[in-house]
């Protein structure tokens, strides 16, 4: 527990005044240990490479010190170059993908092993192999929430574009093992996520065969319907009461950049109108960051050649780096140290 601003904060769980049981949540302390992951690979579009760097230097690291974490910062993965990589059903450059998941993976178990929750910088979103793969191998079972436009869950067979960043979840989920197809370099991936331990929040362009996985496993989604339906509050409630139902475990936030509306995260890949707010994308942080479970991050798909302007790619990379904060106990309402006294003039 951090000495100094730790905090007990009154947060009324239930669906309503009179029905909810006030929770107590203490805010521990965060200590971070980011990794960055330079890679674009996973789709076909240049620029997400440059994402790790760009989010750091627009203070990420400072920033966190700032609001009272201890923050390790393990550099960029290098990746190389793979000569010859010819596609597997209809994934492309899966030797690419699959060599450098399996260093991320390996980054981030330890990561993990050294104590700290992890945020991994991308990169495209086939990176959520290699960390969920990673966060996954100390042991624990995990909880999923995926937030992001796209359910990225097509497999190897059904993908339209062939582009791994659409495909991560079909690799990972137990009950979509018989599916996949065997691929270079992944004869080290092993699926660790069950179907009913993940929920998704944004959705709004599902392919049809994606939607048929989604409904065929049961998978807990709130599409930008339930978005709008319930409101963000309901939306991360019904979340926690999904990934809690049975027993509580540490909670894996994959974040893609794109479950923003693009009129404020413009610089991603595949943009698509009708999404999160500012506010609702903050929301989801602070009530996970609540939980106490968080134990790692993914923070994908900002390409700052996608932005247009320089405003735009702004805002895409000061919305991710918000996001983070948010993930690590800033809130909005302000915080003060335990023993701030106001001064006697
Ligand atoms: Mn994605």
């Amino acid at each position: 527990m951090r000495t100094g601003v730790t905090r007990v904060l009154l947060v009324m769980k239930g669906s309503g005044a009179l029905h909810g049981a006030f929770k107590i949540f203490r805010r521990n302390h965060h200590s971070v240990g980011i990794i960055g992951a330079p890679f674009s690979k996973g789709q076909s579009r240049d620029g997400v490479q440059l994402g790790p760097d760009l989010i750091r230097a627009a203070g990420l690291v400072e920033k966190l010190k700032g609001q009272g974490c201890t923050v390790k910062d393990y550099g960029n993965l290098t990746f190389e170059e793979v000569a010859k990589d010819e596609t597997t059903g209809r994934a492309k450059r899966p030797r690419a993908v699959g060599q450098a998941n399996k260093q991320l993976s390996e980054a981030v178990r330890k990561i993990k092993n050294e104590g700290h929750a992890c945020v991994m910088l991308g990169g495209d979103h086939s990176l959520a192999i290699g960390s969920i793969h990673g966060h996954a191998a100390c042991g624990t079972q995990l909880s999923v929430v995926w937030v992001d436009a796209h359910a990225d869950i097509n497999t190897p067979l059904t993908t339209p574009t062939g582009n791994i960043h659409g495909q991560p979840m079909s690799y990972l989920i137990h009950e979509l093992r018989s599916k996949i197809p065997v691929m270079p370099n992944f004869s080290w991936l092993k699926p660790c996520i069950a179907a009913e331990d993940v929920v998704y929040i944004g959705l709004r362009d599902v392919d049809p065969e994606e939607h048929y996985i989604l409904k065929y496993l049961g998978i807990k989604t709130f599409s930008m319907t339930e978005v709008d339906y319930l409101g963000i509050a309901k939306v991360m409630e019904q979340t926690c009461d999904h990934i809690f139902s049975k027993v509580k475990k540490p909670i894996h936030l994959s974040y893609d950049i794109d479950a923003l509306d693009p009129s404020l995260a413009p610089a991603t890949g595949t943009p698509v109108v009708g999404g999160l707010t500012y506010r609702e994308g903050i929301y989801i942080t602070e009530h996970i960051c609540q939980t106490g479970l968080l134990s790692a991050v993914d923070m994908v798909e900002v390409n700052p050649k996608r932005g247009g302007t320089d405003n735009g790619v702004r805002s895409t990379v000061d919305a991710a780096v918000d996001l983070l904060l948010g993930c690590f106990g800033r809130v909005r309402e302000g915080s003060h140290s335990a023993d701030y006294k106001i001064p006697d003039p």
